[in-house]
């Protein structure tokens, strides 16, 4: 009864996974997700015409804060006469980022590189008068950097995108015009090709499949397509269950996810895109902090920044960048190539650990008093390192008992000079891969 009940429930389970995602051999994937589980940092890039810096990028045509029309003309705006992609793509090395992602297209449907699929354009129909995706591309394999391109599945303006107004009737319902909405999913395949098939991109970044269904996207279609010329290109999740990693949004994970790969994305500010008088950032330790929560928790960090309209990034921007490039090449031992570290109880600070799990780092985004506190370590201490210098610490071990199960605690001393003015990290050498003890203490059974 028991051997047919989990047969059934087997078989359910293969019907609700997509095809694509039964048949993927968890070898292949992993190693295809390699780059992309060592790079810890992406910066994403949200550029369009809503960078003039009124409102938000593409969602007043949604709520309808704007009409379409009046959305649309910000493109008058769009010069890019600043825009230096060389700079960009330094700034985007120097923040020690393994990976950026940009908006090729956002919901509102205005594509930054000359796209021959339709007319909303920078070439067509901006004063930039050029394709900006080809420099980026160019700068940013030149800095060693992979490549990410976002793109939104929603294009709220085009005559045959079914929605357009959050409160206000559809267009059409897709059940009754199945042609005009197979014509909207050409649209989006041909464009999806000509970044394809011109950049070969290292990651596609979809945004906005919450309108429809994996079967009316097509989801299958458009990955397999992708990944005809591309097998080893990763993809996000916002596909409706087709991509390869979680993209929780603003939000750290607070407990170690279920799932393998993942990443946070998240704004310096309050916004996506540049936004005038939005001048609520994130100091870079908070943002420091969590990119430290992310490591923590074995995902990626996706920092945005919003450049205006004419290509320039805000200051503050580059300050956050540049203050993560002066952590991260300090730090990078402790960052790249780590996973999730261990158990918030054994210490008071974010944790990680190495590949082989015979190093733990710990971050500190505080100054100790006295010493910090380890416990619950099986494994013996060999040594403490002050990451990014040449100092160790000292440690003692009290309550280290011949009798008991219950390991010893390690109170280790950091020299004051030795401190990060922001995350200090200790990398705590053992004689194994980490063990740890998860009970909740013995009393004396015997004594010497
Ligand atoms: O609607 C977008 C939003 O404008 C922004 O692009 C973010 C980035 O993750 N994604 C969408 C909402 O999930």
């Amino acid at each position: 009864m028991r051997i047919i009940k989990t047969a059934v429930a087997l078989a359910a389970l293969a019907i609700a996974i997509p095809a694509i995602q039964a048949q993927e051999n968890p070898e292949q994937k992993a190693q295809r997700m390699e780059w992309f589980a060592h790079a810890k940092l992406g910066i994403f890039i949200h550029w369009g015409i809503y960078s003039k810096g009124d409102d938000s990028e593409s969602w007043p045509i949604f709520n309808a804060r704007m009409t379409v029309d009046d959305y649309m003309k910000q493109a008058e705006c769009f010069t890019a006469d600043k825009y230096d992609p060389a700079e960009w793509a330094k700034l985007i090395k120097e923040s020690g980022a393994r990976y950026t992602v940009i908006t090729t297209k956002h919901h509102d449907g205005f594509a930054l590189w000359d796209t021959r699929a339709g007319d909303v354009s920078a070439v067509k129909s901006s004063p930039a008068k050029r394709d900006l995706i080809a420099p980026f591309a160019e700068a940013v394999r030149n800095e060693g950097i992979k490549l990410g391109f976002y793109y939104s599945l929603i294009d709220w303006p085009r005559y045959d995108y079914p929605n357009v107004l959050r409160s206000g009737p559809a267009r059409y319902d897709i059940e009754k015009e199945p042609e005009r909405w197979q014509h909207f999913l050409d649209f989006n395949s041909a464009q999806l090709r000509e970044l394809d098939r011109q950049w070969h991109p290292d990651l596609y970044w979809f945004d906005g499949d919450w309108e429809f269904s994996a079967e009316q996207w097509k989801a299958a279609d458009i990955v397999a397509m992708l990944r005809e010329n591309n097998p080893q290109v990763v993809i996000n999740s916002r596909i409706q269950g087709y991509g390869d990693y979680d993209t929780p949004e603003l939000g750290i994970p607070v407990v170690k996810p279920q799932y393998k790969w993942w990443e946070t994305c998240m704004t310096m500010n309050d916004s996506w895109g540049f936004r005038i008088g939005d001048d609520d950032y994130k100091s870079p330790m908070t943002l420091l902090r969590m990119f430290v929560d992310c490591i923590a928790h074995g995902g990626n960090l996706l920092l945005d920044i919003g450049p205006r309209a004419d290509g320039s990034i805000p200051d503050e921007e580059k300050a956050i960048l540049k203050e993560f490039g002066r952590w991260t090449s300090k730090h990078a031992e402790a960052i790249y190539g780590t996973r999730a570290g261990i158990p918030a109880d054994h210490v008071a600070a974010y944790t990680s650990l190495n590949e082989a799990g015979d190093i733990l780092y710990i971050y500190l985004p505080y100054r100790p008093n006295e010493s910090v506190e380890l416990k619950g370590l099986k494994s013996r201490v060999n040594n403490i390192r002050v990451v990014g210098t040449d100092r160790n610490a000292d440690w003692k071990l009290y309550n280290d008992i011949s009798w008991s199960e219950v390991p010893g605690v390690y109170y280790i001393e950091v020299p004051e000079e030795a401190l990060d003015e922001r995350i200090t990290v200790l990398a705590v050498e053992l004689d194994e891969p980490v063990r740890l003890y998860r009970g909740s203490g013995q009393i004396i059974s015997i004594n010497e």
